[in-house]
C-alpha cells in the first residue's frame, strides 16, 4: 500500500491506474515551499507529509510550463488555475504566438529512513540538457546533508506538447489545453494518459525503485 498525501484526487486516480498496489489518498494540505523549482517544492512536501502522517508517503509537485512565458506558470500553475482559468491561459499562450510548453512533475518519497542502500538520496532525471536537473539535485542533497534529516527520494517526469484551444472533458486541471500527439489530455483514457504523461513517467521511475525496495 502507497499513500499519496494530496488534496487532489485526480493525481491519486493516475497513480491507481500506474502502481501495482493499493494508493490511499490522505487528504492533507501540506504547506507548499514558495520555490521557483517543483523538485524542491516536492522534497519539502515529502517531508512535511510523512511528519504528518508518520508513515511513508508520496506526494506529487507538478505544473504546466509554457515557452512563450519563460516557464511560467510553473510551480505556481495550482494559482494560476484558480485565478487566471485555463482558457485565459490559452488566449496569453495563443497571443505570445509561441505554443510550446511542457508539463513537469516530481514524485517524492519519504519514509524518514536514511535510504540506506540509495548512495545518494536524490534521483532525478538527468538525461538529455540536464544542468539544471543537476543544479537542483545538487541543492537538495546539501540541503539534506546541512539538515541532517529526512532524506527524500525524487522522480522526475517531463512531456512536452503543444498549448490549444481547451478540448475533451477528463483528466483535471490543465489538461484540455494541452496537447500531444494530436490529442489534448483531456481527451485520452487514463491509461493513454498515463503511459506518455510527466505524473506517468515519474511513477514508472518511482514504481521500478520502489519494488526493489
Ligand atoms: P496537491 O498539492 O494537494 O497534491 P494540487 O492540485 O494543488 O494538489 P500541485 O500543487 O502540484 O497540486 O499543482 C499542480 C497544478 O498543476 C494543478 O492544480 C494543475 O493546475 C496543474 N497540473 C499538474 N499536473 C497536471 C495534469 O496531469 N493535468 C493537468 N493539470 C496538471
Amino acid at each position: 500500500m502507497v499513500t499519496f498525501v494530496t488534496t487532489n484526487p485526480g493525481k491519486v486516480a493516475e497513480a491507481e491506474e500506474y502502481l501495482d498496489e493499493p494508493v490511499e489518498q490522505l487528504d492533507f494540505d501540506y504547506p507548499e515551499r514558495q520555490a521557483a523549482d517543483i523538485a524542491t517544492v516536492a522534497a519539502h512536501g515529502a517531508r512535511a507529509a510523512y511528519r504528518h502522517a508518520n508513515e511513508p508517503v508520496i506526494v506529487d509537485d507538478s505544473g504546466l510550463t509554457i515557452d512563450a512565458l519563460d516557464g511560467f506558470p510553473g510551480p505556481y500553475s495550482s494559482y494560476v488555475e484558480d485565478t487566471l482559468g485555463i482558457e485565459r491561459v490559452w488566449n496569453i499562450a495563443a497571443e505570445e504566438g509561441n505554443r510550446g510548453g511542457a508539463f513537469r512533475g516530481v514524485v517524492a518519497y519519504c519514509d524518514g529512513d536514511p535510504f540506506e542502500a540509495t548512495p545518494e538520496p536524490v534521483d532525478t532525471d538527468r538525461r538529455g540538457d540536464d544542468t539544471a536537473a543537476d543544479e537542483r539535485a545538487d541543492a537538495t542533497t546539501d540541503e539534506q546533508v546541512s539538515e541532517g534529516v529526512l532524506p527524500v527520494k525524487l522522480f522526475e517526469g517531463v512531456v512536452p506538447g503543444t498549448i490549444v484551444e481547451p478540448r475533451g472533458s477528463g483528466g483535471f486541471g490543465f489538461d484540455p489545453i494541452f496537447e500531444y500527439d494530436g490529442q489534448t489530455f483531456a481527451e485520452m483514457s487514463r491509461d493513454e494518459k498515463n503511459a506518455v504523461s510527466h505524473r506517468g513517467r515519474a511513477l514508472a521511475k518511482f514504481a521500478e525503485w520502489y519494488q526493489g525496495r
